[in-house]
């Protein structure tokens, strides 16, 4: 058990202004591995403080110095890829097989990205008879969720570094010690003092309080659509920018024309991946009235076939949570076709990968985002129907379509309410926009899109 009594602020690691903790706890076997300070408005406004300091100067540095330090950060995210994988593990539960490829491999793109677009973004250009600069918000109140403890921060970190603002993150409590080691790899990589500042703590104290904090100009949020409206509505009362990803409810259409053991099995591994703790997992299989039957026996059967490769949930909250869903399901009727509520091991926060069929569009689990290794398999009785199904929640984050022939799954995908879709099985793009229609969110990351979220334009006309 390591105690740490640090928060990174103003360039160096400082004790907090209080006495309390949050401890860290494995989900795999339950044990607390790590504390951390809780922070407190105290703290967030010393990080804030030195976030406003450090500004001019970071915001004056020419993008080809910022493109430097965020290829520096990709490089020492590199070198220590297998520290923070394990530590990602240990504190989030995932297999540590997919937290290299994906939990530290993805940040790395994506900082590498924004390394790459530093250098080559435009941010002065002439316009008729004016010049038009885009220049960055300012300082930015960063507050990411557990989920994918890394990529979260960097998705935020990386293109508010290349616009040229300063940053105060506020991690999920869950997930510090993957935060601690994104600070060190900052320092590491010669960001200036005060750039960016990391505050731990509770959600309610030292979240809040950075979202009410006068001095802070964009707040730029990952996390729940419920606590994501609070935080718009406070930025909003301060006319401050704001940035939310929220939640999702996904769905994944497969077209009667699609490869159905493909689709299906890609499906399934979608929503698996991180036990389910994806915002953009396709959680709605969405499936031909003809084809129903099969595609319910290779889900079923894929989703068993997981079994034991499956992480736990990152606590037991989310574990209660997760299993509220599935009791629900079975009550509302739908038909468990694999998995269940019970837990599959004595120790940590385990769920089976679950499987439901005979689910309608207005069940609650095929409505709300249940955020764990749950797939609900719905019927639909032509493409009208399917695309009615698919844009039929609250939510609109991502979805996929699968056909015989592209441009069919495109001419379906064009009509999807939602952000993101893949079109047969698609393949990650560190550029490419993400974020969410409706209540998914409000803003695009990665890429240009993203970069775009930390500048603001002037105009000066001759
Ligand atoms: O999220 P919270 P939780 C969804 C998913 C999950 C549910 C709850 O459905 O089951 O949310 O997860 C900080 N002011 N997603 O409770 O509470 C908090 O400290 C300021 C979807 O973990 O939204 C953390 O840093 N900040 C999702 C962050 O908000 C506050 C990822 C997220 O926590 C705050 C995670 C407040 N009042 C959960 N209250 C996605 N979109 O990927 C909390 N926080």
């Amino acid at each position: 058990m390591k105690a740490h009594d640090g928060m990174y602020i103003d360039g160096a690691w400082r004790p907090a202004a209080g006495k309390d903790v949050i401890e860290v706890v494995n989900p795999a076997d339950e044990q607390v591995i790590a504390t951390v300070p809780a922070g407190t408005a105290e703290d967030v406004d010393a990080a804030v403080r030195a976030a406003r300091a450090a500004l001019p100067g970071w915001a004056a540095t020419p993008p080809a110095e910022r493109a430097a330090r965020l290829a520096a950060l990709r490089d020492v995210l590199v070198a220590r890829e297998e520290e923070i994988a394990e530590t990602v593990t240990a504190e989030l539960g995932s297999p540590l097989a997919f937290s290299r490829t994906v939990h530290v491999g993805v940040p790395i793109a994506v900082a590498g990205s924004y390394a790459d677009l530093a250098a080559t973004y435009v941010f002065e250009e002439k316009v008729g008879n004016s010049t038009v600069y885009h220049e960055p918000v300012g300082v930015v109140g960063a507050i990411t969720p557990w989920n994918y403890p890394l990529h979260q921060i960097v998705a935020k970190a990386a293109p508010a570094l290349a616009a040229g603002c300063t940053i105060v993150l506020k991690p999920a409590e869950d997930t510090p010690l993957t935060a601690r080691l994104l600070a060190e790899a900052v320092h590491e990589a010669g960001v200036p003092a005060g750039v960016l500042n990391l505050v731990t703590g509770l959600g309610p104290v030292a979240g809040q309080a950075l979202v009410e904090h006068p001095d802070v100009d964009l707040v730029s949020f990952t996390g729940s659509t419920a606590v994501g409206r609070r935080i718009g509505a406070t930025a909003g009362a301060a006319v401050k920018r704001v940035a939310l990803e929220l939640g999702g409810k996904s769905a994944n259409v497969i077209l009667p024309s699609a490869d159905l053991a493909r689709a299906v099995n890609v499906g399934v591994a979608n929503v698996m991946a991180n036990s389910g703790q994806t915002c953009s997992a396709w959680t709605r299989m969405l499936v031909h009235r003809d084809q129903y039957d099969e595609a319910v026996e290779l889900a079923a059967t894929a989703a068993a076939k997981y079994g034991d490769r499956i992480g736990p949930l990152v606590s037991a909250a989310q574990r209660a949570r997760v299993r509220g869903y599935i009791e629900k399901g079975i009550a509302e009727g739908a038909r468990l076709v694999a998995g269940g509520p019970e837990s599959p091991r004595d120790k940590g926060y385990f769920v089976s990968p679950t499987v439901f069929a005979d689910v309608t569009p207005e069940m609650t689990v095929a409505q709300e985002e249940i955020f764990g290794p749950v797939l609900c398999v719905l019927r639909y009785e032509d493409e009208e129907d399917a695309l009615r199904i698919a844009n039929g929640t609250v939510y609109g984050l991502a979805g996929a379509v699968w056909a015989g022939d592209e441009a069919e799954a495109v001419a379906f995908a064009r009509r999807m309410d939602t952000g993101q879709v893949d079109i047969n099985g698609g393949r990650f793009n560190p550029l490419a926009p993400f974020g969410g229609y409706k209540q998914s969110g409000v803003g695009r990351e990665l890429g240009t899109y993203g970069l775009a979220e930390y500048l603001q334009t002037k105009s000066l006309q001759f």
